[in-house]
Formats: structure tokens, sequence, C-alpha cells
């Protein structure tokens, strides 16, 4: 039984809440998911091989960057973008990655924290894809408590030596520059950001092998053994733990939207399989009463996630969003759809988990999703601290 086209979900008129532009751009990144990165995905899944081809045309899309304002970015609303994040990861969770870390964790420091020439040397490059970039905060000792970091930059005259190690760093290999945070080797040993080309003795970048989930996405340790960048390399805006944390906020908002994407996908292939595959008395599965059951959780907590992630959208286009708001969306969308692709494989039976369909993909991508940009008791955490006004981390 061969694997069937997507065919969009919408139960509760979603769209009529969406305006003419933002339909144009979900159907135009719908149509080149279907187009260029469906029909290779299974192999660049089995092959661990990122399709870096997809680079330079989703450059042309306008996706890196897509929400920030000038140096040839798109400008797209947060709402916009996040129909964008939606539809890439409805094709795979690793091509949604690249591009959330090309765009909120590489652009967004620069834009945020740079100095206009560093915007002006590094911006429209990103955009164009003609560079790539990786963002450095996780180490090996150091990942829900990024605070803890052991990276250090001592001054030197007017450059910055930069020492440590970073782990867990998406396009690490394939990145032109990376965005490291580290901290001043001064009194207040402040977290500062440093742009650091990947071409600087004594920066090296090894791929993680042996993923069994995001595989269509290059994972790499970082080393750097005395990395020397000029003083106008720090990102002057950059102030203490904080700034990393307002780039998380932007790549958690893309992973809300995205979650639901993956969400569909396997919710799509669930529903018309069932309607196909027949067992007992020559009746489709999707007769069955527990079958039912499954899809109607499905339907209904994708519809929820997509009403809970277009409000943040809409408060973050409002400039009213709070990080606590963006850790809502991140869990529970995350959460939904790993669920999803759970049930999904299982409506599948045995055919679940073969690669002629999408689903043991995106469940194997989504355990990812769902311990990157803060876990999900993290973020469990987060809301608790927001709402008791106790932090229990
Ligand atoms: P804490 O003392 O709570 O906070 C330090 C300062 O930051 C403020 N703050 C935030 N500001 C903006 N946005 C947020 N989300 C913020 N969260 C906290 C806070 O108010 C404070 O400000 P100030 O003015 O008082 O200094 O810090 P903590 O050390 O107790 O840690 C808090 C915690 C656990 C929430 C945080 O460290 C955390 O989020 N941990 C999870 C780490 C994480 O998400 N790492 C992600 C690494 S990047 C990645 O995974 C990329 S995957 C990309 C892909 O492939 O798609
Ligand atoms: P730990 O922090 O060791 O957590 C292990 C377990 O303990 C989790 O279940 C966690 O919820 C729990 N836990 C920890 N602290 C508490 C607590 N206080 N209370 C209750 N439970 C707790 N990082 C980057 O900087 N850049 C990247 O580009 C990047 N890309 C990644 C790509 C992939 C494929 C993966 C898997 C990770 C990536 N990361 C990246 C790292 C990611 O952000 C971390 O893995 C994540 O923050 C969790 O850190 P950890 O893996 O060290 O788990």
């Amino acid at each position: 039984m061969p694997a069937m086209k997507f065919r969009g979900v919408d139960f509760l008129a979603f769209d009529n809440l969406i305006s003419d532009d933002e339909r144009l751009v979900r159907d135009t990144t719908r149509q080149f998911i279907e187009e260029n990165l469906i029909p290779i995905i299974e192999e660049c899944n089995r092959a661990g091989r990122f399709p870096q081809e997809l680079v330079k045309p989703m450059a042309e899309l306008g996706y890196f960057g897509a929400s920030l304002k000038g140096h040839g970015c798109a400008g797209m609303s947060n709402v916009e973008y996040g129909l964008v994040m939606q539809e890439l990861e409805r094709g795979d969770s690793g091509i949604r990655s690249f591009v959330s870390v090309q765009s909120a964790l590489v652009m967004y420091p620069i834009y945020a924290f740079g100095s206009e020439e560093q915007k002006r040397s590094w911006l429209p490059a990103l955009q164009k894809g003609e560079k790539l970039g990786c963002f450095g905060l996780t180490e090996p000792d150091f990942g829900s408590n990024p605070g803890g970091m052991r990276t250090r930059a001592r001054k030197v005259g007017a450059e910055y030596v930069i020492n440590g190690e970073k782990m867990w760093i998406t396009s690490g290999s394939i990145a032109d520059v990376a965005i490291i945070w580290a901290k001043l080797e001064n009194e207040q040993e402040s977290i500062r950001g440093f742009i650091v080309e990947t071409d600087r003795p004594g920066f090296e970048a090894d791929d993680v092998h042996g993923k069994w989930s995001l595989r269509a996405s290059v994972t790499s340790g970082l080393s750097l053994q005395d990395v020397h960048v000029p003083e106008c390399n720090l990102l002057p805006k950059s102030n203490g733990l904080k700034s990393p944390l307002m780039c998380l906020n932007q790549a958690r908002y893309g992973i809300a939207w995205g979650g639901i994407g993956a969400a569909m996908a396997c919710y799509d292939s669930a529903l018309q399989y069932s309607l196909v595959r027949k067992q007992f008395r020559d009746q489709p599965i999707a007769s069955h009463q527990l079958v039912q059951e499954k899809l109607a959780w499905m339907i209904t907590e994708i519809t929820k996630g997509q009403l809970l992630v277009l409000q943040v959208g809409r408060l973050k286009d409002a400039d009213k969003v709070e990080h606590q708001h963006i850790s809502m969306a991140k869990r529970n969308n995350v959460w939904v759809a790993l669920e999803c692709a759970r049930m999904a494989r299982d409506i599948l039976g045995a055919n679940g988990i073969a690669d002629d369909y999408p689903i043991m993909r995106h469940m194997m991508n989504l355990e990812s999703v769902k311990t990157y940009e803060g876990t999900h008791d993290i973020h469990t955490l987060i809301i608790g601290s927001s709402v008791t006004g106790i932090d229990a981390f």
C-alpha cells in the first residue's frame, strides 16, 4: 500500500483565522516541501545526509531570517514565519531545525545584539544561504543548565581568546560561522556572545555519528582551543544568560509550529491508511471504535495545538508575548506530536515501522525535539515558576 499525498489538516476552520497572505506563505511552503523534500527525505534519513541542495532554494523563498526586517530579510509576520516552520517540519524536523538555527539562533543574535557593522557584514550573506551558521550554548556537562558553562573568553590586547567545548550543535561542521556563548574571564564572569569564523585556528567540529533521530540534520561537537577573535567579534549588546535565552525564545516559537506540522503528517497518514486497510469482515480498520478513538484524540489535540500556537504568534506580532507563553506552546505541541506519531504508528501496524511511510521517522525526530531547546520537563518548570513565582529548577 503506497504512502498517500498529504492533504492538510483543518478540523475547526483554522484557515478562517489566518489572512490570505498567511495562507499563501503556508501553501507555497507546502508545495516546496512536497516537490523538493518529500521525494528525497527517506533516502537522506537512511544515509544520514543533510539535503544541502535545498539551502539555495530555501534562501530564495526568504526562509532564512524570515521575520527579521531589512538586510535582505523577508520581513514576514511571526504567524507567517510560524506557518513556514509548520510546513518544513511536516516534511522533516531536520530541515526545520536547520532553518531554525540559521534564522533564530544565528541571524537573530546578530540582529538583536550585533553592531551595525556586524549586521552589514553577516546578515545578507546568511539570508542568501551563502554563509551557514551554528549556535554553541550547550556543553558536554551543561545542557538544561547553560548558566554553568565552562567556556571562557579572555581579553588579550585587542583580541579575545576563547577556550571550551560545545556539544550537540546543529549544523556545527557545515557552518562558516558559530555564535559561541562564553563567560568573560573577569570578576563578573558575565556570559557574552561571540561571532567565531569556523576557519580560525583552534576551532574544530566533529560530527556525532550513530544518531537514531534527526538523521537528515548535521549534529556536531565543537572544540575551541585558544581561538583568537578580534574584539569587534564580540556581540556588543549581549549581556548575561538572558541574551542566549532570548534567542531560544525565537527558536522555541518556531518549534511549537513545527510540532503541529509533524503531528499533521502522522495523523493524515494514519487516517488515509485506516480507510483503506481492511481487517475482520472485510471492513476498513477505520470502522473499529478503538481506531476512531485514536484518530479523535489526534485531531482534537492537533486542533488545540493550532489554536495555542496561533494565539502565541498573534501575541508575538503584537509584541506582547512572554517567554512562558512560548514554553507552553513548545512543550504542548511537541508532546502532542510525539503522541500522535506513536498512535499513528500503531494504526499502521507493521507498516508503521517501515520508511515507506513518514511516521517512524517523525517519531524518532521528535524524541530530539522533545529534548532540545529546553526539555519537556524544563518547560514544565518554566510554566510552574511563572504561575507560582517559585523556581523549581
Ligand atoms: P534564570 O536566572 O532563570 O534566568 C537568567 C535571566 O534570564 C531571564 N530569562 C529569560 N529571558 C528571556 N527569555 C527567556 N526564555 C528567559 N528565561 C529566563 C531571567 O529573567 C533572568 O533575567 P535577569 O534579568 O534576572 O538576569 O536562569 P537559570 O540559570 O536559573 O536557568 C533557567 C532555565 C532553566 C529556564 C534556562 O537556563 C533554560 O531555559 N534551560 C534550557 C536550556 C536550553 O533550552 N538550551 C537550548 C540550547 S540550543 C538548542 O537546543 C538548539 S536546537 C536547535 C534546532 O536544531 O532546532
Ligand atoms: P540534561 O540537562 O542532562 O537533562 C537530562 C534529563 O534531566 C532531562 O530529562 C531533563 O528534563 C532532566 N532535568 C535536568 N535538570 C532538571 C531539573 N532541574 N529538574 C527536573 N529535571 C531535570 N544545543 C545548542 O546549544 N545548540 C544546538 O544547535 C543544539 N542542537 C541540538 C540538536 C540535537 C539533535 C540535540 C539532541 C540537542 C541539541 N542541543 C543543542 C542540545 C540541547 O539543547 C540539550 O540536549 C538540552 O538542552 C538538554 O540538555 P542535556 O541533553 O544535557 O540533558
